[in-house]
């Protein structure tokens, strides 16, 4: 009897351990600014077995509004629209933003810098597009070639 409740309060041990484990471990890599993120990406996976990858990093700009630069491989030559668009790659939402276009050279590599949002456009601030946004590359019919979620 004793060695049975021995082998539960060992299991009960290893449980909490497990548990604590986890919740330390939870760092969301966004750094200990106490403000918002300074830094958000996404990456870009290929759809439909396009081939197309790459990545976008978000960052705050001097004056208060959102840089954007996508790198992308695996492109057709000649120029891809790609926007941020709003909720998820899997949800497919309308564009936010169409992003300078990306001009890709016989290499298939490409990358465009967007600094310049629109004065008009109310949600250009970095925080805005920590959540539910993605960015989309387009093929020249406008298919998705490539797709990644912001976070
Ligand atoms: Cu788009």
């Amino acid at each position: 009897m004793r060695t049975k409740w021995l082998l539960i309060g060992i299991g009960l041990l290893v449980g909490v351990a497990a548990i604590v484990a986890v919740a330390c471990g939870d760092d969301d890599g966004n750094g200990g600014d106490g403000g918002g993120a300074r830094e958000l990406t996404a990456t870009l996976s290929e759809m439909e077995g396009s081939g197309v990858t790459g990545t976008a990093v978000l960052t705050e700009d001097d004056d208060g509004t959102t840089r954007v630069v996508v790198s992308m491989e695996g492109l057709s030559e000649g120029p891809h629209a790609n926007h941020i668009h709003h909720v998820t790659c899997d949800a497919q939402g309308e564009v936010h933003l169409t992003l300078e276009e990306l001009q890709a050279g016989a290499d298939g590599r490409a990358e465009a810098t967007t600094t310049d949002f629109p004065e008009e456009d109310p949600d250009r601030e970095l925080n805005y597009f920590a959540a539910g946004h993605y960015i989309a590359v387009h093929d020249t019919a406008g298919a998705v070639i490539s797709c990644g979620n912001i976070e």
